[in-house]
């Protein structure tokens, strides 16, 4: 039968041929690309699976994000653009890890927990990253697909977002928008128009970005974009591919940590400039100033804007709305101070992970929620109640945040320049909302690091027993000092965050807890 077929290809064709465990993390199986075709194989028997189980279309992402370019990685998305849940992560882990004949085993383990009937028809959208390796590990995918008789759809190149987009419509009867690329773009260039149009553009406003693609696929996308915009938003695309190395020096990780401009490009005072990373589903804006230097607007920058922004929206319209902001112990302290005593937004913080910060955002009618490394959107399940009275907001939500289920660069970005449009503000301006605490964040190389526990939203630690008294000890000494030590979801590491009221006293409680901990 196809189960049996299916483990004989595997072992023929994908074979397991290291014996190393590999998990289910964060943001999927994500490793050196060279141990991932059994992976991805097998994951695309999995797809299969839960598309059976969901009776909808599945989605298979491979990517490694902002990860280098010899990495790779890949992750399913479920039926309404979401992250999969805990149960499929256990499977996939399960079905990734066993021996080739170990796989009918499993198979049927999954099929007796989730009562799967075999005989519905499974339809799994693919797509893939720029990575050298994503190709040839996409039809692995797709073979998967095929050995357990099921319809697999190859979109090719995709952002993230975008594949989370095609699911989601695909699912819901494509009443929210068409499954394709022209539906994507069109969607989001046409609210993108209405609002420009109707709420007016100051004359203050420059309609001119540099984005920095992170020579990876956001390159080509933006482009698609511009196309449909015309005059009204000016990308001007650097690092798209043709030159430098995928996440090389560049990309939003890459300018948030190093707090730095990124290679290839040439970086002028007076002018904007935003990062995606190597996916597409993060954005940061950084710009110089008069005196050259270089300052970061991130993920907590581009909540404050948009919380603001609905505030007033929400205020004028007299409507009864509550209105949230969703953070990580990333965010800086002084966003959060200005949100909570200025602004008087609330805000809730939660582990590091999209899916926390979407769960938790679903708290507010409208929850905007961001990470300080640009991955964020807004999120608002009610949307249809305000369409009256907030014509704009309600644009906003349903064009371009609805489907984002993760965070997309290119729908926040437009959201971005909506709201400087409207305030006629530049970089400058909207830096001056509130000034950051100077911060570091460093990665310590550590034997285990599970040995690393936290609690409450990953700001205190647990265990090993000593150490959070011992990090309280010297941020005692420094002035609005503040630091925190997890350990990381994606690689084999202990991440340090510190800040303080300068760069000198951030960097040095940074370092002083690093050796702490290691
Ligand atoms: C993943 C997460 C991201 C998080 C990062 C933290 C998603 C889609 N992505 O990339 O939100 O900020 O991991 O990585 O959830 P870390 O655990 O290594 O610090
Ligand atoms: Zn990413």
């Amino acid at each position: 039968d196809a189960i049996k077929r299916a483990a004989a290809i595997a072992q023929d064709k994908h074979p397991r041929v290291k014996d190393q465990i590999i998990t289910y993390g964060t943001a999927g199986f994500r490793t050196r690309a060279d141990d991932l075709d059994h992976v991805m194989y097998r994951m695309g028997l999995l797809a299969v699976l839960a598309s059976q189980s969901r009776k909808a279309t599945i989605g298979v992402m491979i990517t490694a994000s902002h990860n280098p370019e010899e990495d790779n990685g890949v992750k399913l998305i479920d039926k309404l653009g979401e992250m999969m849940p805990l149960e499929w992560e256990n499977y996939a882990t399960q079905l990734v890890n066993t021996s080739d004949k170990g796989i009918p085993a499993v198979i049927k383990s999954i099929v007796e927990a989730e009562k799967i009937d075999l005989n519905v028809k499974a339809k799994v959208f693919i797509a893939r990253d720029t990575r050298p390796s994503s190709l040839s590990l996409s039809q692995a995918v797709l073979q998967g697909v095929q050995a357990l008789d099921g319809h697999p759809f190859d979109f090719g190149l995709l952002t993230t977002p975008q594949l989370h987009y095609m699911v989601c419509c695909e699912n819901t009867n494509k009443n929210y928008g068409e499954p394709t690329e022209d539906g994507y773009f069109g969607k989001l260039a046409a609210a993108f128009l209405k609002l420009q149009t109707e709420s007016g553009v100051k004359r203050a406003y420059s309609p001119k970005v540099n984005v920095d693609a992170a020579n990876g696929v956001g390159a080509s996308k933006a482009r698609q974009l511009q196309n449909m915009l015309g005059s009204l938003l000016q990308l001007n695309i650097s690092n798209d591919g043709t030159q430098g190395k995928l996440n090389y020096r560049c990309g939003a990780d890459y300018v948030k940590v190093q707090q730095c401009a990124p290679d290839g490009l040439a970086i002028e005072n007076g002018m904007r400039y935003a990062s995606f990373d190597g996916d597409a589903d993060r954005v940061v804006y950084f710009y110089l100033d008069n005196d050259n230097k270089f300052h970061l607007l991130d993920g907590d920058k581009i909540a404050t804007l948009v919380a603001a922004y609905l505030q007033e929206l929400v205020t004028g319209s007299g409507l009864n709305l509550n209105l949230g902001l969703v953070q990580t112990a990333y965010a800086n302290g002084s966003s959060t101070n200005f949100l909570t005593q200025k602004m008087k937004v609330p805000v809730a913080c939660v582990p590091t992970g999209v899916k926390y910060l979407h769960h938790k955002a679903q708290e507010f009618d409208i929850g905007v929620y961001f990470e300080a490394n640009g991955h964020g959107t807004v999120r608002s399940l009610n949307i249809q109640y305000c369409k009256i009275y907030l014509y704009h907001l309600h644009t906003i939500l349903e064009h371009f945040c609805k489907l984002q289920t993760v965070g997309d660069a290119i729908s926040d970005l437009l959201l971005v320049e909506t709201i400087l449009a409207y305030r006629g503000w530049s970089a400058v301006d909207w830096d001056n909302m509130y000034t950051d605490l100077p911060n570091r964040q460093l990665k310590i190389k550590v034997k285990d690091r599970t040995v690393v526990q936290t609690t409450d939203a990953e700001r205190r630690v647990t265990s090993p027993p000593g150490l959070q008294e011992e990090i309280d000890r010297l941020v005692s000494q420094y002035k609005n000092g503040r630091s925190f030590v997890r350990p990381s979801g994606t690689e084999d590491v202990v991440r340090v965050y510190a800040e303080a009221e300068t760069q000198e006293y951030a960097d040095r409680l940074a370092c002083e807890v690093g050796q702490v901990v290691y």
